[in-house]
């Protein structure tokens, strides 16, 4: 199935680990629990290899498809400053997308595969990109809220067992942590502005707020993969723990911004040290994950005629790589 040939596993590693007395799983265990870093021509468990395609690859068809949302809004930004800003937004997310289509790739599986799977509607990308952007202020909350539940998952993704993962992840973060920022400051300028504009920022709050709630994942008594990503150290945290933290975090922001979360049940529980809140509705993040979300069929349409249309580019730049490629190379 997979392209690269690098299924495999490294036979020297392999032996070595043997030798010494432990099953290459043991040894691999191992070295993950001592905080090496496992690199792509590294022994690994097919399992191991199999969640981070599955984790990575989704992860890159979220940040190509979240394009989408956003991407809505910039012929209509409300000045200039805003253009800008907000393209360079939508393009970090498309630079993000490219990283962690390399990092998939040192694992042995085709770019070409991976977004063959994403057109065909096999392959899973964020629930929270399935969701309509209808006014400005949703520029905002996503910037403020997206981002931030992104930001709370990715950061410990920085320390992530597979090298690649976690370097690619080092230079998103950075980067979405300019992006919350601009979301939150959007939220500001409209939470400070006219009557109007305050409604706006909160009609924002509470269309994103459940659904930033269900980026994180199902319940960890649902998650199937959560317990072996964990002994793995893909995840170090699981869903609900940062879901937790990322309300914990968020309350305050919103009530700076004078603006009311939409859940009746949100409370402070001085024993817990965080917030109670009331129940995610998983009904509607199951049938998100089943295709039947509000933009399900239009994002993957949009995705579908964006790689139709850029056929022309990619023949382009493998034509002039072709033509450019040293003499020798081309010989061999
Ligand atoms: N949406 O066992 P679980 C961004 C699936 S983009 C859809 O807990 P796992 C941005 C899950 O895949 C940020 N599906 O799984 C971009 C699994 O299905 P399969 C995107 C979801 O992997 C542009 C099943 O449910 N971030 O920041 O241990 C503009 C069972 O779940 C979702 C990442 O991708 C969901 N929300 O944990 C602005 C972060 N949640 O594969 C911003 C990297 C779960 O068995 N990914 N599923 O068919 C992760 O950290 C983990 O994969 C998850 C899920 C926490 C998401």
């Amino acid at each position: 199935m997979y392209t690269q040939g690098l299924d495999a596993p490294d036979p020297e590693r392999a032996v070595a680990a043997t030798a010494a007395g432990a099953g290459p799983e043991a040894r691999f265990q191992e070295r993950v629990d001592a905080e090496e870093k496992i690199e792509p021509k590294d022994w690994m468990p097919e399992g191991y290899r199999q969640t981070l395609i599955r984790q990575i690859s989704q992860h890159a068809h979220s940040e190509i498809v979240g394009m989408l949302p956003e991407g809505n809004w910039i012929t209509r930004a409300p000045s200039l400053l805003r253009k800008t800003i907000l393209i360079a937004k939508v393009q970090d997310e498309g630079g993000h997308g490219a990283y962690l289509y390399s990092a998939a790739e040192t694992l042995g599986v085709s770019r070409e595969e991976l977004i063959e799977q994403l057109l065909s509607g096999k392959a899973k990308y964020s629930s929270i990109f399935n969701y309509p952007t209808p006014t400005w202020a949703d520029v905002g909350a996503v910037g403020w809220l997206v981002d931030g539940a992104a930001i709370m998952n990715q950061i410990p993704l920085c320390r992530c067992s597979y090298g690649p993962y976690a370097r690619a992840m080092v230079r998103v973060c950075r980067e979405e942590s300019f992006h919350q920022r601009q979301g939150y400051e959007i939220m500001l300028r409209l939470a400070k502005g006219t009557a109007g504009q305050r409604q706006m920022a909160q009609d924002a709050l509470d269309r994103w707020w459940w659904p930033s709630l269900m980026m994180f994942g199902p319940s960890d008594t649902d998650s199937k993969h959560s317990a072996q990503s964990m002994r793995w150290k893909i995840k170090r945290f699981s869903n609900d723990e940062l879901r937790q933290k990322f309300v914990d975090f968020t309350v305050p922001q919103a009530d700076y911004l004078g603006l009311k979360v939409p859940d009746p049940e949100l409370r402070w529980d001085e024993a817990a040290s965080g917030y109670r809140f009331g129940a995610i509705d998983w009904t509607e993040f199951n049938d998100i994950l089943k295709g039947h979300g509000p933009c399900n069929r239009e994002r993957l349409e949009a995705r579908r005629k964006a790689h139709a249309e850029g056929a022309w580019v990619r023949e382009a730049a493998l034509a002039y790589a072709a033509k450019h490629r040293p003499t020798a190379e081309r010989a061999a």
